[in-house]
Order: C-alpha cells, then structure tokens, then sequence
C-alpha cells in the first residue's frame, strides 16, 4: 500500500470509527471558478460535518495521496494554476513523479476504498458524451463504478452528457442506478429528466444496507445515487437546452476533446447563464454531501 495523507480531523474519524464521507477536487481546480470553488468545498465539507459525519477532500499534493485537507491545503489548491486531473489512468503517474492534481469522481473512488471509506458525494458523475459514437468519449467514472465498492451521490449525470446513453452503459457494467425519493432520474441542474429510475429508494439506511448486500454476495463496484437538485434551486431543462446546445457547439468548432471537454463547457455554461448554473451547482452539491452524510452515518451503525 502506498502511503496516505490524513488530515487531523480524518485521523481521528479513523480511530473512532466515526462516519466519514470522501469529496472530490476536480470540482474544485476544474468545475467551478475562484473564489466560489474554495467557498463552496469549504461549504460542503461543513454540511459534511452539520450532518454528523467527517468530510474527507481527496487529491494528490506533490505527490502524496491526501484524504482529508487541512484548511490552508484547500484554500493552495482551489487558487493553484495547471493542477492535473487524475483519473485512473493518471494518478499512479503523478504521485510517482511528485506532481499535485485534482480527483475526479474515479480517481475519488479509488482513493477513498484504499482509506476504506465507502460513501463519497459529488456534483455529478462523468459519462457518455453527446456524439460518442465517433469521439468515443465515454467518461472512466463508469468503468469505477463497476469495480470499485463506493456509493457515490451525484445529481445524476452531467446534463452536458447524452443521458440515455450514460444510463445504458451503467447498465450494461452492472451499476446500481438508485434514484432518491423520485421515479425519474434527476438531470444535474434539473430535479427532473423523462428518463424513470431504474431504481428507487427512500431512505438512506437502505442505501447503506444495498452496497452492503453488494459486497457480501461478491459483486464488485459500487453503484450510484441519483439526487435530484432541490426544486427551488434547479434550471428547468428546457432553459438550459439551449445554452447546452451553444456551448457543445463551440467546443466542436474550437477542437476542444479529451480531458479539457467537461471543463471547457461548464465554464462557458456558467458565462451564458449569467452565473445560475453555478448557483445551481453549489446547491446541488450541498444537497449531495447532505444525503452522503446520512449514508455514512448508515454504514457505520
Ligand atoms: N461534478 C461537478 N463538477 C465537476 C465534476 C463533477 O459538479 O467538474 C467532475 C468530476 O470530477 C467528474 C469529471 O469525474 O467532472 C468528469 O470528467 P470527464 O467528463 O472528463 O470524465
Ligand atoms: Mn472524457
């Protein structure tokens, strides 16, 4: 095992057996701008903490795999230039070379099973993206959640994505899809999609009870809980329609691809909505940390 990076506050979560639940950075150094980025994680990790549970932020800092950032450590990160994101496929790279990046919702589920944490929130997850059929861009967070045992609490998937298809594929890899207290899937600045639940729960402790069921029968991965925005802070879609619309159509025109796409439309979705779709990111998040904490709190008992 590779050395980890507990923050104070994790260290004595560990010990005491206390409820703790893994949060992302990508988001922080690639989803959302300076100064609300910092506020928002700083937000979040306090919902964590109101909610009785411990929150531990993940990324890699000049080569160390950190689970739990001290204060000054998040305040560095959020303002830090040409952070990388690490996936899967690069994190073992940037640690091996010394590097600092941002986990993305894979990169997250990887470390938080290695700290043996099982609950992580998000904003929402990484998928299909429209036009995959030619640009094969299909996000690694589904491949994680098909192998890695951690519930992640997203708002589903990002409404950016080709929804359908993203939904599909979990199927296809065999991920729990557990719509939260609704039929349809939520679609990340929407409460509601038209596509229904695969599956739906009510109540967090049989959320905690289906990953634990999960792993006792010897199924691997973790699976995904969809979270609708509350209502009073959602876009409706078909607001959003065409600023999505816009968006994807200039990062075909300016060759945007790989790792830079997602980023690259939710800062210009931001810029066409005048600031709301943040508004409605940070909401969504917080509503997600919320519901990860009771989870946790599940898990532990
Ligand atoms: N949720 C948000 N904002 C984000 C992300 C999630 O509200 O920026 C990040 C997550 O880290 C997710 C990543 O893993 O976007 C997806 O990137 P890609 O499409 O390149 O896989
Ligand atoms: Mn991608």
């Amino acid at each position: 095992m590779i050395p980890i990076q507990y923050s104070a506050e994790v260290t004595q979560a560990r010990d005491a057996g206390a409820p703790i639940v893994a949060l992302e950075s990508t988001i922080i150094t690639h989803g959302m701008p300076f100064p609300q980025n910092v506020e928002t994680a700083q937000q979040v990790e306090a919902d964590v903490r109101d909610a009785g549970a411990v929150p531990a932020t993940i990324a890699v800092l000049a080569g160390a795999l950190h689970v739990g950032l001290e204060p000054n450590q998040l305040d560095t990160l959020g303002q830090a230039q040409n952070v990388a994101k690490l996936s899967r496929a690069d994190m073992a790279a940037c640690i091996a070379t010394g590097g600092t990046g941002a986990t993305t919702v894979a990169a997250t589920m990887i470390a938080a099973h290695l700290a043996g944490i099982h609950v992580f929130a998000t904003g929402g997850i990484g998928g299909v993206h429209r036009g995959a059929e030619t640009s094969f861009d299909i996000s690694a967070d589904l491949q994680e959640l098909a192998q890695t045992p951690v519930t992640v609490v997203g708002a589903g998937a990002k409404a950016i994505l080709d929804l359908p298809k993203t939904f599909e594929v979990l199927e296809t890899l065999g991920v729990p899809v557990i719509a939260y207290g609704q039929d349809v899937l939520p679609a990340f600045w929407s409460a509601t999609s038209d596509l229904p639940a695969p599956l739906r729960m009510d109540h967090a402790t049989d959320i905690a009870k289906a990953q634990q069921v999960r792993t006792a029968m010897g199924l691997r991965g973790g699976q995904l809980i969809a979270n609708p925005i509350p209502k009073d802070a959602e876009i409706p879609a078909e607001a959003l329609k065409p600023v999505i619309d816009q968006a994807l159509q200039e990062a075909e025109t300016q060759g945007i691809s790989a790792k830079a796409v997602t980023p690259f439309l939710l800062g210009r979705i931001f810029e066409l909505t005048d600031g709301r779709s943040l508004a409605a990111n940070i909401a969504l998040i917080r509503n997600n940390a919320r519901l990860a904490a009771q989870i946790a709190i599940a898990m532990a008992n």
